[in-house]
């Protein structure tokens, strides 16, 4: 660890070896930035009925790096952050929202499901913006939050969606199917951080985890990245 700090100095603009939160902003903005070329580069060498959902993964991920850097900016001049965060969310949320349908348009997938994943993220994030922002109480408005998050799980995985994908069967199920891991699992990672960086009930886990702005950064470069994978492997899959 010591020896990759350093490393990371030689480099010169880079935060300071003990700010991991900057450290993970810097992390995160190349890690989206080298997923969002991969992406785009591959958008030529996929099926042609893929190549819509090729391009959706690398916008997902380079929204993501153009908010890091502003992010990373932000976090270095000591401001805050929680708008750059929930304006990056509530635009590639809806795009994850987006590869759902089109993964499964070809299965019957319409636009009222995509518009009833839409509206609920949409939910889940403005509860979760107000809750974080200081706007109402945390701990309610993120059980608020959570209350969506659930629909979108149940949606997905019980739903009309969850049919339409046992009934296309094959690459595509199994592609729903990681897709909705990343969902109940990798999405799970955000509400700990809220709870790591706001005040309620649950403010025992404090000890138990690092800071709220680590815990998303993780959270960001698991799910756009795996997302865009999962995807790219159902294109290139025969
Ligand atoms: C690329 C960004 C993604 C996938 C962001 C996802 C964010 C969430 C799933 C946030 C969920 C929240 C709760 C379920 C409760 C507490 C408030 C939130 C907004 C952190």
């Amino acid at each position: 660890m010591e020896n990759f700090l350093n490393l990371m100095y030689f480099f010169g603009d880079t935060p300071a070896g003990d700010d991991l939160v900057g450290i993970t902003f810097w992390i995160g903005t190349m890690a989206m930035m080298a997923a969002s070329a991969f992406f785009f580069l591959s958008m030529n060498s996929v099926d042609a009925k893929w190549r819509t959902s090729i391009l959706v993964s690398g916008l997902i991920t380079f929204i993501a790096a153009v908010h890091y850097m502003y992010m990373r900016d932000a976090h270095a001049a000591g401001d805050n952050t929680v708008v750059f965060r929930y304006v990056d969310w509530i635009l590639t949320v809806p795009l994850m929202c987006v590869e759902f349908y089109l993964i499964l348009k070809g299965a019957g997938a319409t636009t009222k499901h995509l518009k009833h994943l839409i509206v609920a993220s949409t939910i889940m994030l403005v509860t979760g913006y107000v809750g974080e922002a200081g706007l109402g109480d945390a701990a309610l408005w993120g059980l608020f939050s959570g209350l969506a998050y659930f629909y979108i799980v149940y949606m997905i995985k019980f739903g009309e969606l969850a049919k339409l994908a046992a009934s296309a069967g094959g690459a595509v199920q199994s592609a729903h199917n990681t897709l909705c891991l990343f969902v109940i699992i990798g999405w799970a990672i955000y509400p700990i951080g809220y709870m790591a960086g706001t005040d309620g009930w649950y403010d025992f886990i404090d000890a138990f985890v690092p800071n709220m702005e680590v815990i998303y950064n993780i959270g960001d470069s698991i799910n756009k990245i795996g997302f865009g994978l999962v995807v790219y492997n159902l294109a290139v899959s025969k």
